[in-house]
């Protein structure tokens, strides 16, 4: 794991910013290893990749987006497992190099440094959060290195650049979901208000969406309430909100401060309906909210029940694991980890990789990627010649609490 310290994150800092100064072979991420030298020997730029394979994995294992990112661990961990098993890139092993990305954007592009630059791997899977992928993305495309964000559900997230696509579908067609589901549970929902964590853009651009569909389902958005994701404390925006007498309230924020502001809302005595959005998409928040939990309403980019041979072999092996359904999140970091191995062994076929020099094998495998149709946990998907993926199932689904306050489930709606 990085050290981000002192020098180190100001050198890095700067590589942000100096990218010509900084990229290529170099051993600028001194971060990790004194034995920079190492690295170089088989899979430098003219000798081609050698066995296993590098995949380069950039999730938040800490901070509290790991509440998050850990189920994207989950899910990668599962891919690597079973696409080895069934014989890896046409023989050769995949191997997943975690460098956590953190919480924030100086973590993310310290871990896209030292996968690009010292573990030299073919792809990224990463960042979580798109407040990252703005910051880290334009590293990897400089660099010339395949991205696909697993979670990045922002709006202009493929148009980082040619080398940045993703595997999660943007918010503008999985949120409205969440609304119509509301009013088709509740038709007596008249007023609306909206909360968002005006600090990350996962969540403005996901409001964005949310009060456009508000006002397009003729409902009357009453009051616009912000907050921080660091925020803890939501009395005075609640209290706001309640004195305009809502019947749903959406939230776009993360789970700690979404789970927080849940709780408070109910504490306060709101009893209407409540939607949370993407960051919110977790049985990490049961923790935070408990049994106030209970009723929040989230649109979801994937079901457990989605019928095909790929997802039954990954819901098994993550019930089998973790002994619970596998959430979004780890199915879609599984996708991303699905799309490499199929590319890869796409481009095997045409040319043995281990023969490319891993400069072109880059550019080959982002070529590919976007080339290729994918038949995963999602479901088929594809991209867009930008690197947006085409997806076609979406579902919402309902926290259901037991009365112990600690246990809970998301219930998919029919
Ligand atoms: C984004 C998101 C987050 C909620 C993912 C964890 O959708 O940042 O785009």
């Amino acid at each position: 794991m990085k050290k981000t310290i002192g020098s180190t994150t100001a050198f890095l800092a700067s590589c942000a910013v100096l990218l010509t100064a900084c990229g290529g072979n170099n051993t600028s991420t001194n971060t990790t290893s004194n034995t920079d030298t190492n690295t170089a020997t088989n899979t430098s730029a003219t000798t081609g990749v050698s066995a296993p394979i590098p995949i380069g994995i950039a999730v938040a294992q800490t901070s509290n987006v790991a509440l998050l990112g850990q189920e994207q661990v989950a899910g990668v961990k599962i891919a690597e497992k079973y696409f080895n098993e069934k014989g890896g890139i046409n023989g050769t092993k995949i191997k997943l190099v975690f460098q956590d990305a953190g919480g924030d954007e100086n973590s993310a592009i310290n871990a896209f440094q030292t996968l690009i630059n010292k573990d030299k791997v073919v792809g990224i899977v990463g960042p979580t959060l798109s407040q990252q992928a703005f910051s880290a993305g334009p590293i990897a495309e400089r660099a010339k290195v395949p991205v696909l964000g697993p979670s990045n559900t922002a709006k202009g997230i493929p148009e980082i650049g040619k080398y940045i696509g993703r595997v999660s579908a943007p918010i503008s067609i999985v949120a409205p979901n969440a609304v119509k589901a509301a009013i088709k549970q509740n038709s007596n929902i008249k007023k609306v208000a909206v909360f968002y964590a005006q600090n990350d853009a996962y969540s403005k651009s996901e409001t964005e969406i949310f009060q456009k569909t508000v006002k397009d389902s003729g409902l009357e958005l009453v009051t616009v309430q912000k907050f921080q994701t660091s925020d803890t404390d939501f009395q005075a925006q609640a209290t706001n909100a309640l004195n305009l007498k809502p019947d749903l309230i959406i939230i776009s924020g993360l789970a700690a401060d979404g789970g927080n502001l849940v709780r408070q809302l109910r504490e306060l005595g709101y009893k209407g309906t409540i939607i949370g959005g993407n960051g919110l998409n977790t049985s990490n928040v049961f923790t935070v909210c408990k049994a106030l939990c209970d009723g929040v309403m989230i649109a979801q980019a994937y079901s457990p029940q989605h019928p095909g041979e790929i997802n039954a072999a990954f819901r098994q092996a993550y019930e089998q694991q973790y002994k619970k359904e596998p959430p979004q999140f780890s199915a879609q970091a599984f996708a991303g980890v699905q799309v490499y191995v199929d590319a890869l062994k796409a481009l095997d076929k045409k040319t043995k990789i281990s023969t490319i020099p891993l400069n072109k094998l880059r550019t080959e495998l982002n070529q590919q990627v976007l080339a290729g149709k994918y038949n995963t946990p999602l479901g088929e998907i594809s991209f867009t010649p930008e690197g947006e993926v085409v997806q076609k199932d979406f579902y919402v689904a309902q926290i259901k609490m037991e009365n112990n306050g600690s246990n809970g489930k998301f219930a998919f709606l029919k």
